[in-house]
């Protein structure tokens, strides 16, 4: 199998240092306009192009260095996991990209910042973590495009969690994946603002990759979606550059619809969004006729995200309580 990103690294590591303590961070992100569907599931290359705004200090700090026992070890917000548990395989077997095969026991501890009530998935700053780290352990002098051309392997949506501020992942055309990989824009909005409204923080029923193979597999409705997606992502894009956002959030929170009626469509349907979803989603609706000028997306879960500008916080707040605000160019 050709592939772009596993070339790299071997091409990378055929000059690489034995493995030193190196530690790294990465944000989680939250696409604005979204990545549902692969055109190549080994290569975890997408039908369509995405774009993302990163959240600041909420992802993943990872730490790699050579193990003294002769063994793996992967830790997990301070606790050391069993070899068999699934986090640990992911990220094992995403090191042995970088081993090639060869024995070089290493140490993988990653601590997450993320609220756990927050709900978030934590595999895009995770992946985009790990790959930062492993890189600096074996001495890899890589560019940011090309450590998200790597994590791609690990997890789609962690091309887009290198940069603060907003990315966007071009679904390139090639076949190995050489020009499917994220890049930030260049734009700064200090007003904008993310709150999670919290739903449900159960494990979900369906992992994003099962519910997306089953969404392009089955679902009626996906034959409209990538020509949609690819449109938004270019529409969004350009809200940003205009900072239009009143806009940019009815895109957002129309392109997050729309991914959600394909997985209705599907068949058997899928739905992450419960009856407490759409509850905030009308509440937020009905402020919206009222004249709050807030939006919502929502992902593989059943939690609500708002955007908004800096100006509604107090108003959003008022309506969401319980709502946890995120400032992504705060903290830069
Ligand atoms: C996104 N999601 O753009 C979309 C919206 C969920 C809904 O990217 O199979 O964990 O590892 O590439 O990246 C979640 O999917 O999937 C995701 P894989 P990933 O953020």
């Amino acid at each position: 199998m050709n592939d772009a990103a596993r070339t790299l690294i071997s091409k990378a590591m055929e000059t690489a240092k034995p493995p030193v303590e190196f530690s790294a961070y990465a944000p989680s992100n939250i696409a604005l306009s979204k990545y549902w569907g692969k055109r190549d599931a080994a290569r975890n290359l997408p039908l369509n192009s995405s774009l993302s705004i990163s959240l600041a200090e909420w992802g993943s700090h990872t730490t790699v260095r050579p193990s003294s026992d002769g063994r793996d070890h992967v830790s997990l917000n301070g606790e050391t996991l069993s070899a068999t548990s699934k986090f640990a395989i992911k990220a094992l077997k995403f090191a042995d990209l970088f081993r090639g095969g060869k024995d070089i026991p290493l140490v993988i501890d990653t601590r997450n910042t993320i609220p756990t009530a927050a709900g978030l998935a934590s595999s895009a700053s995770g992946f985009a973590a790990l790959t930062r780290a492993l890189c600096g352990a074996f001495g890899l002098d890589l560019s940011e495009s090309e450590m998200s051309l790597i994590a791609r392997i690990g997890s789609g949506s962690a091309t887009r969690s290198f940069w603060h501020g907003f990315a966007r992942w071009d679904k390139g055309e090639a076949e190995d994946g050489s020009d499917s990989f994220a890049q930030p824009l260049a734009y700064n909005w200090p007003e904008f603002r993310i709150a999670i409204v919290a739903v449900d923080v159960g494990p979900k029923s369906h992992s994003s990759r099962d519910g997306m193979n089953h969404t392009v597999a089955t679902s009626p409705l996906f034959a409209t979606w990538p020509d949609q997606a690819e449109a938004d992502c270019k529409a969004i894009e350009q809200a940003v550059a205009d900072q239009d956002f009143p806009v940019l959030g009815a895109l957002a929170e129309a392109n997050a619809l729309a991914m959600h009626a394909t997985m209705q469509a599907a068949r058997p349907a899928l739905s992450y969004l419960t009856s407490d979803s759409w509850a905030i989603l009308e509440r937020l609706w009905q402020a919206r006729q009222d004249g709050l000028e807030a939006y919502a997306t929502m992902d593989a879960g059943a939690n609500v995200k708002l955007l908004f500008l800096q100006d509604s916080e107090v108003n959003v707040l008022s309506l969401f309580p319980e709502a946890q605000v995120i400032d992504p160019f705060g903290a830069l």
